[in-house]
């Protein structure tokens, strides 16, 4: 089966995602995302210039060893640049071959490990009172794990603390706009949240922090320490990842469980934090981590050491990102959960799904491939619209991690 044509769509419903669309001679298309929010431009670049070429003629079931022609071939390794579109190509492939074998893509990773996929949402507020209440309303949806941010007194700009309940959307103008970033306060604040979640709502529902990168590794080992009370799920992100040796200090410090990994590209940036056991989840996703190819080299390191996997799914992740993670999770033996932050209906219409949410659980559903197309036709209605993401400061000017 040859791959005859492939092409680059950019639409913005809502907000701007990026896909690959591949056509074959058997008259199967697959399709995969690439959207890196706030680098669009640059993944489409990469895949016009230097990928499409590469893949016309190819045989679209040797899904392996395109993937090793990208990876190799362009001599300059991984980044979230080069991972992304081999990602998209990988989902692509994946699901032509899943069409061509007449299955759901579950079933041709091995089948289904469980019956559902738990996933989470975000619920947020300005303060720790209209936190409290969009955690209710989660759980009102059915959610039984939900991730809670909450506005920190006198910092401008907290993180998570999105527009609305059900998406997450922090790329919010044409140049980056500014947040400042307190750290003392958060710290004194974060355990009063969860203090007044667990006496509000009970033991049983799960709770997790995004962090996003904002602590030192002391200040994320303290801030571990105050949230082990109220037994969270997972504190993320807690300090940045590049030096994967800092989690030593906090996993020295705190039982908090931890999960790190969104902006994760390659295996090479969680060895170490999964061979020492550092780390309870890998966020790695599809369409950052270069496909389900390499997210299912990662799962399988990470299943040696215990570690389960926490797919990042926010919603700049698009329709087709989800419909492809979903199916790993089905079958990933070492799942944890799925994060879940919905799609405009704009988006859900652009890209139509095969994936369903019932009571706290997505399922992939039964379409054959991944389940997840797109309308091209619609997509031209929503031209791309340049957005980037916030930079954060401290209270003296100096430039922090967002
Ligand atoms: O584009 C950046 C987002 O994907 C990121 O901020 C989302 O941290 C995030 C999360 O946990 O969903
Ligand atoms: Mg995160």
């Amino acid at each position: 089966m040859r791959i005859i044509a492939a092409k680059v769509i950019v639409t913005c419903p809502g907000r701007n995602f990026v896909t690959l669309k591949i056509e074959t001679d058997q008259g199967l298309h697959g399709i995969g995302d690439a959207t890196l929010n706030g680098r669009e431009k640059a993944v489409v670049a990469y895949l016009e210039e230097h990928v499409i070429p590469l893949l016309i003629g190819r045989d679209a079931h040797r899904i392996e060893d395109i993937w090793q022609y990208l990876y190799r071939g362009a001599y300059w390794r991984r980044g979230p640049v080069t991972m992304s579109a081999i990602a998209a190509v990988d989902t692509a492939l994946w699901d032509i071959k899943a069409k061509a074998a007449g299955m759901p893509l579950y079933q041709l990773l091995g089948g289904a490990s469980r019956d559902g996929v738990l996933v989470y949402g975000h619920a947020n507020g300005a303060d720790i009172e209209e936190t409290v209440d969009a955690v209710g309303r989660y759980q009102d949806m059915g959610y039984k794990a939900i991730r809670a941010q909450s506005g920190v007194p006198g910092v401008k700009g907290a993180y998570g603390v999105g527009k609305g309940g059900l998406y997450y959307e922090p790329a919010d103008s044409t140049l980056p706009s500014e947040t400042v970033w307190t750290t003392s306060t958060y710290l004194d604040h974060a355990p009063k949240l969860f203090e007044r979640l667990r006496a509000t709502y009970g033991p049983e529902i799960e709770l997790l922090h995004d962090v996003h990168h904002r602590l030192t590794p002391i200040e994320a080992a303290r801030l571990g320490k105050s949230l082990e009370p109220f037994r969270l799920f997972w504190m993320e992100d807690c300090t940045p990842a590049e030096n994967q040796d800092a989690f030593r200090l906090v996993r020295q410090h705190t039982t908090t469980p931890l999960a790190v990994g969104e902006i994760f590209n390659s295996i090479h940036d969680c060895r170490t934090l999964i061979e020492e056991q550092l780390i309870d989840y890998i966020r790695t996703t599809v369409v950052h981590a270069g496909g389900i190819t390499h997210l299912r080299q990662i799962a399988g390191l990470a299943a040696l050491y215990q570690v389960r996997t926490g797919c990042h799914g926010a919603t700049d992740l698009s329709p087709a990102c989800m419909g492809a993670a979903l199916h790993f999770d089905l079958w990933v033996p070492n799942f944890g959960i799925q994060e879940y932050m919905r799609h405009s209906e704009e988006t859900d219409a652009v890209f139509p799904h095969a994936y369903t949410f019932n009571d706290g659980y997505l399922h992939p559903g039964e379409a054959v491939g991944h389940g997840v197309d797109i309308d091209e036709a619609l997509a031209t209605k929503y031209p791309y619209d340049p957005k980037q993401l916030p930079v954060a400061r401290l209270t003296d000017g100096s430039i922090w991690n967002w």
